[in-house]
């Protein structure tokens, strides 16, 4: 019998909400890894969390990737610290889930990219955990499989209960619907051809200059259109959902709840108030398959690669653009590096 691989020391960037649940998951639910190491700004944070996983604190980013206890890194901090934090581990040879986005600006976003064609491997995986729910799964099975024909719209609806950092529009594009600008693209299996931004009437909560809801239509290189509804404060919980029209059928992706509540004269299910509501299942999943894969125990197939990354900021800065000038943008992808086929 095979050695099974030892067991995966992982170090943390960044214990705010998804950084916490991430340090919790792989200490009582993922097999094969435990957290050694935590670091944050706020290092009394860090210290409740290290408590709670028996991890040591960092006092510094380059502390615990450095970490001689330390064989693989999991990024969770603010969006705007992604790059060059994943430039450092890719400068240590850290293997690394980086949360998403790569990076909200499109330069940093390529400087990461050209960090890792230069390493020629890919050390780094994306954190688009939405791969990883098993309704999305068994959507992109039923679409590869041709079942309702073509894919020609797709509807998304993604609304927060309140806007997770403060609301602004451009980051509700770089932040929150760019989940939606890639799990589309990986269940199409295309790319994007241009986007236009519609702007419904803001909403009580939208500072002045901010819009929210935003309505954004993708349209892809077979012509198929993608719409997003990107609703950050909508108040009345959190809510995910995916149709698929084809040219032969419709695939509804469910809200999640497990229950339909009757009770007197009213029929109804219970919201989750934020995104582990829904996604916990899709998040355990995705950190079990990253531990297994940087074990060698998988091959990491379907995770979000670092040019997944890229194409989902190319598609966020161009409905920025877009949202800025009111007409339809032009979406243009580099030359796919070989070490991305
Ligand atoms: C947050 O960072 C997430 O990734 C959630 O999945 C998303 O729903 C939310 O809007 C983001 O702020």
């Amino acid at each position: 019998m095979t050695a099974q691989p030892a067991e995966l020391r992982v170090g943390i960037i960044g214990t705010g909400n998804i950084g916490t649940a991430h340090a919790m998951s792989l200490t009582r639910e993922v097999s094969g890894a435990r957290v050694t190491c935590v670091f944050d700004a706020d290092q009394a944070r860090a210290t409740a969390v290290a408590y709670q996983v028996g991890a040591c604190v960092c006092s510094s980013v380059s502390a615990l990737i450095e970490c001689p206890d330390v064989d693989a890194v999991l990024i969770a901090s603010p969006d705007d610290l992604h790059a060059e934090q994943a430039l450092a581990c890719l400068a240590a040879g850290r293997p690394t889930l980086l949360e998403k986005p790569l990076a909200p600006v499109l330069s940093d976003a390529e400087a990461v990219m050209a960090a890792e064609v230069a390493l020629g491997r890919r050390l780094i995986t994306l954190g688009f955990m939405r791969r990883f729910d098993p309704a999305y799964q068994q959507m992109k099975a039923q679409l590869d499989a041709g079942v309702v024909g073509e894919a020609l719209i797709v509807r998304n609806l993604h609304r927060n209960t309140a806007a997770p950092y403060g609301l602004r529009s451009v980051g509700t594009l770089t932040n929150s619907a760019i989940h939606e600008m890639d799990i589309n693209r990986w269940l199409l299996g295309q790319d994007y051809a241009s986007v236009q931004v519609i702007l419904p009437k803001p909403g009580p909560q939208t500072p002045p200059g901010e819009f929210d809801p935003l309505l954004v239509f993708f349209t892809t290189t077979s012509g198929a259109v993608v719409e997003i509804e990107a609703f950050a404060n909508a108040w009345f919980g959190y809510e995910v959902a995916c149709q698929v029209v084809g040219s032969r059928g419709q695939l509804d992706l469910g809200d999640g709840s497990l229950l339909i509540r009757t009770d007197e004269r009213r029929r109804g299910v219970d919201l989750p108030e934020l995104w582990l509501g829904r996604f916990g299942d899709a998040y355990r999943r995705e950190l079990q398959a990253w531990v297994d894969c940087v074990r060698g125990l998988d091959d990491g197939q379907g995770a979000a690669t670092v040019w997944d990354g890229l194409a989902a900021t190319t598609a966020a800065q161009a409905a920025a653009r877009a949202l800025q000038s009111g007409s339809p943008e032009a979406i243009q992808m580099p030359k796919r590096p070989a070490l991305y086929q």
